[in-house]
């Protein structure tokens, strides 16, 4: 592979061109109309518009992206998350257009796509699982049966949803039918597929995950864990590695269980096995995620292996470049997500332009980033505006590392979640160790974020001096201390406590 098309926008696009240049391999970038001034079109060898802003007529258009892919002889295509990423038929599609695919066969993207396969196969397996029903919902005498077996609260699960997507807690007997018929019909109208099933409800469970790789030689390795309890709506807020609760003797058990389900499904490329942990410290298998995901660097910081460099090589028909023993665990690494969204405000997506914008440096900091001082967040998208990742020799360190790097990082001109990730860096629950999937909701309240009210007058200086001393076409830029009074006109000064 001499080419790589990246089919996907922003920071991930950008992350997975550096590899390329790393390797020596040429880049496209594919683009909306939205993105015309993005990094990552600048940054790739040659870049193309496929259309207007909306995903449908641009990052989803897998016709015109393969179009795009032939025409300028692309031999690889790298899709990123999201988009086109877990769409078997893309993939077949790229396949069958000569293309190289960046990722698992679209028979493993099928079979783990489908929670109840996904789980079949697991079972096959002797991979733990939460109790709970034999394949899908039929019948709701039998339904009944299970739920009583297994114990009162239950969830009901949609086979074809995901990321917490279709999921009811069903407290008692009494409600069990009604809320299977609403699930499925939910289900149903949302994913095309009604398929439905049970389990027991684990109350206060972690969210542990663990990454895995396999080659087309029948190899499979994992990677350790990440920790993603931290969330908020099913949206992930903060990740790290490795986990502060799992010992040695699990860590090896969930890896090994996350191996066997990659072998089941001739898993080759970068995927991820999702597993709750509960009090007792139990693991259950969840579903597999076929795709890099968001929070991969944490898992590069600890050891060392760029991801996206295995997933190419790979790709290429080579063995994966490592072995199990040669993985260690080195070190701690902490990813927090900062969206354009007010914490302050029941997270509601802000928009508006980067009127400031830099980034943190030094020491145990890395930004992966698709934005630049003066560019509007676009509406079409998700409002991710950068992902903060920070190292040190352990957690404590990784800890004050973030807390040093959020305070550093100036953006004004839009709210950011970075108050809020401070917030969960400061928090006994958090610091301590103990915590679930409940964190935000049973500890955060937005009055807890310390934010001087920014009043009227600020907010117009703040966007005077902005425009005026750090536009980009000037370059020699006046310092901000230097303007009177300057350290209150803008928002990141308000999170220092
Ligand atoms: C569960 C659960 C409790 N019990 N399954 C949510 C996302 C999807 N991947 C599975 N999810 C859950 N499944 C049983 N049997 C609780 C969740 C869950 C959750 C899981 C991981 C991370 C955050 C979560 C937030 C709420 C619920």
């Amino acid at each position: 592979m001499k080419k790589i098309l990246v089919a996907n926008r922003g920071e991930i696009a950008l992350r997975v061109m550096r590899t390329c240049r790393d390797m020596g391999i040429k880049t496209v970038a594919v683009f909306s109309e939205a993105d015309r001034k993005a990094p990552f079109v600048n940054y790739a060898d040659e870049a193309v518009c496929i259309g207007p802003p909306e995903s449908a007529k641009s990052y989803l258009n897998a016709d015109k992206i393969i179009e795009v892919a032939k025409e300028l002889g692309v031999e690889g295509i790298h899709p990123g998350y999201g988009f086109l990423s877990e769409n078997a038929a893309f993939s077949d599609k790229v396949k069958n257009a000569g293309i190289i695919f960046i990722g698992p066969s679209a028979k493993a993207m099928r079979m783990m796509g489908d929670k109840l396969s996904a789980k079949h196969a697991a079972k096959q397996h002797n991979i733990p699982m939460v109790p709970g029903s034999d394949g899908a919902i039929t019948d709701i005498k039998e339904a009944i049966e299970v739920a009583k077996k297994v114990g009162f609260p239950i969830l009901i699960k949609a086979s074809a949803g995901g990321g917490g997507k279709g999921m009811r807690v069903v407290e008692s007997v009494e409600l069990l039918e009604e809320q299977i018929k609403l699930a499925s019909s939910e289900a149903k109208s949302a994913f095309g597929d009604g398929a439905v099933f049970i389990e027991r409800y684990v109350k206060s469970p972690r969210h542990i995950e663990i990454q895995v790789m396999g080659d087309n030689h029948g190899n499979a390795v994992y990677l350790f864990e990440r920790e993603c309890s931290v969330q908020r709506r099913h949206q992930k807020v903060v990740e790290e590695a490795p986990s502060s609760v799992l010992t040695p003797e699990i860590r090896k058990a969930m890896g090994e269980c996350a191996v066997r389900i990659a072998k089941a499904c001739n898993y080759s490329g970068a995927g991820t096995v999702e597993f709750l942990l509960d009090d007792k410290l139990n693991f259950y298998f969840l579903e597999m995620n076929t795709r890099l995901q968001v929070e991969h660097p944490v898992t590069e910081m600890i050891t060392g292996i760029d991801l996206v460099k295995e997933q190419i090589n790979v790709a290429r028909g080579n063995k994966i470049s490592f072995k199990q023993e040669d993985l260690k665990i080195i070190g701690h690494s902490i990813e927090v997500r900062v969206y354009a969204e007010d914490p302050a405000n029941n997270f509601l997506p802000d928009i508006g332009k980067l009127r400031i914008y830099n980034p943190p440096k030094g020491p145990g900091v890395r930004v992966d980033d698709g934005f630049e001082e003066g560019m509007e967040i676009p509406i079409y998208y998700d409002s991710m505006i950068s992902k903060l990742i920070t190292y040190g020799k352990d957690r404590e360190e990784a800890i004050q590392r973030m807390i040093r790097a959020i305070d550093e990082y100036q953006i004004s001109g839009v709210e950011t979640t970075l108050p809020f990730c401070k917030f969960v860096m400061q928090h006994k629950a958090f610091t301590s160790g103990k915590f679930d999937t409940h964190f935000v909701s049973h500890y955060f309240k937005p009055e807890m974020l310390n934010l001087a009210p920014e009043n009227e007058e600020q907010s117009m200086l703040a966007a005077l001096v902005a425009d005026i001393f750090v536009s980009k076409s000037d370059k020699k830029r006046i310092p901000l201390n230097s303007v009177a009074e300057s350290k209150s006109i803008s928002n990141w000064k308000n999170r220092r406590n």
